[in-house]
């Protein structure tokens, strides 16, 4: 296939940096189209771990990436990310890696209150990963966000900078009771990083069109997870961007009729980081087992991610709110070991079985996980290279997610190396 969106179907860190940079091998572009650097996407590659949280998961296959304008840019760590992979020897030239002028800039004030806010909300908080991104998403809607398109036209940007930053000292100061933020030095850190980055700042979906046009294929690199949906996860705890793969045509600026499949990242079993509700969550030693053994960590703020039973109400949902065609299924290696696995088939409220996602939390909080149990098995398969060298148990967990799916699955990952992972279409 051409053209393929790659998101993720759960709550994030599916590993879907790992499955773009495997597929980013037959590609020619790999855009980002939402979110900003609340991701971490990590790829490894001969025993070397690479996370990037803005910069698209084909640069290492040396693929031209571009940073679309449905994307939020802290544009410090877009180019701390450019010298660290520069420093691993990696390209990051104007000629590979463009961002959107349309893209929005995280300014400083940002990240202040984002932080601010979820110290105010105390035991309600989010859980966000303090980057600015709902601040940021927020501003671009209100219409007084920044655009690389200012932030690079020194006149625009002061005039924007000037504009805006005392109603948000004002809000800083009053309101959340932190230190105004001093309008001479945003203008300073902000104009050095727009000289720097100047010369990458160009109209992505012209550039990503025209490859389109002349044969290349692209991929689009999907952040977060389907269920951190602004519109169709579990809001408000949520990202603030569509993580659906709708949204790639809006985040990159092409037309639903460029996309020829959607890949959805399915991990073996659940996981989540933040608050919010998980109707598979574990708490118990099988639990501990798949965060020990899955080394289940942000990549972008190390907290501890929560994990739980493989979830096919979440999974069923992400296949309906993105019209997936294949599916990935990551870390099957993890579950080796267990004796059985759960898979979770339903919700149980009030007495009646939903296989539906509810939209009210409070239903959700009583909604009790119906599982069917399916034997585990025993070997390690994380240097199995070949699906008919899968043990049967293996295949048997992998064929009762496709018929519950009714999606093949086309990709299986046995560890985090970019060679441990079978394509079987
Ligand atoms: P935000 O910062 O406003 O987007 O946070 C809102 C919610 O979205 C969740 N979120 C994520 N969930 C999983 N992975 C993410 N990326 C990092 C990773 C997370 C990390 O790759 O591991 O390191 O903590 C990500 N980004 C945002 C977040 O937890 C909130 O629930
Ligand atoms: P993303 O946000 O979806 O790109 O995922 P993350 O990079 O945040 O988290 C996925 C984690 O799992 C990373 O540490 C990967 O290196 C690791 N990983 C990916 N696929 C596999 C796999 O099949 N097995 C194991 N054991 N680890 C994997
Ligand atoms: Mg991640």
């Amino acid at each position: 296939m051409a053209n393929i969106v790659i998101i993720g179907t759960q709550w994030g860190d599916e590993g879907k940096g790992k499955i773009v940079d495997l597929l980013a091998a037959d590609a020619d572009v790999v855009v980002r189209f939402q979110g900003g650097n609340n991701a971490g996407h990590t790829m490894v590659v001969n025993g070397e771990q690479t996370i990037s949280h803005l910069v698209p998961s084909g640069i290492l296959q040396g693929k031209m990436c571009l940073i679309g304008n449905g994307v939020v840019v802290d544009p410090g760590v877009l180019i701390e990310e450019m010298d660290y992979l520069s420093g691993k020897g990696v390209a990051c030239e104007p000629e590979n890696l463009m961002v959107s002028e349309r893209a929005q800039v995280i300014m400083p004030y940002h990240k202040e209150i984002d932080k601010a806010r979820e110290k105010q909300k105390g035991k309600d908080k989010i859980g966000t990963t303090g980057r600015g991104i709902g601040p940021a998403y927020e501003d671009k809607a209100t219409r007084r966000g920044v655009r690389f398109a200012d932030l690079i036209d020194p006149e625009v940007f002061n005039r924007k900078l000037a504009d805006i930053l005392p109603e948000k000292n004002f809000y800083l100061e009053h309101y959340f009771h932190e230190a105004p933020m001093s309008r001479e030095a945003i203008a300073e850190e902000y104009s050095a990083m727009a000289r720097r980055l100047a010369p990458h700042v160009t109209d992505a979906s012209v550039v990503v069109n025209s490859a389109m046009a002349a044969g290349r294929k692209v991929l689009f690199e999907g952040a977060q997870g389907t269920h951190l949906d602004i519109d169709h996860g579990t809001y408000p705890f949520v990202t603030s961007s569509n993580t659906v793969s709708g949204n790639a045509c809006c985040g990159a600026g092409v037309g639903p009729t460029r996309i020829d499949g959607v890949l959805g990242v399915v991990k073996a079993y659940t996981t989540r980081v933040g608050a919010g509700p998980f109707p598979s969550e574990l708490f118990d030693a099988v639990g501990d087992y798949m965060q020990e053994k899955g080394a289940e960590f942000g990549a972008t703020t190390g907290r501890r991610r929560r994990c739980g039973w493989l979830d096919m109400v979440i999974l069923n949902n992400a296949v309906r709110l993105n019209g997936l065609t294949g599916l990935a299924i990551t870390k099957l290696d993890v579950l080796g070991g267990l004796k059985e696995l759960k898979i979770c088939i339903g919700y149980r409220y009030k007495g009646k079985i939903m296989d539906t996602f509810p939209a009210n939390l409070h239903v959700l909080a009583e909604c009790e996980p119906v599982y069917e149990t399916i034997d585990g098995w025993e070997e390690d398969i994380s240097g199995i290279d070949r699906y008919d060298r899968l043990p049967d148990k293996v295949r048997r967990y992998l064929d009762r997610i496709e018929a519950l799916s009714g999606v093949p699955v086309q990709i299986i990952s046995v560890g985090p190396q970019r060679n441990q992972t079978m394509v079987l279409q």
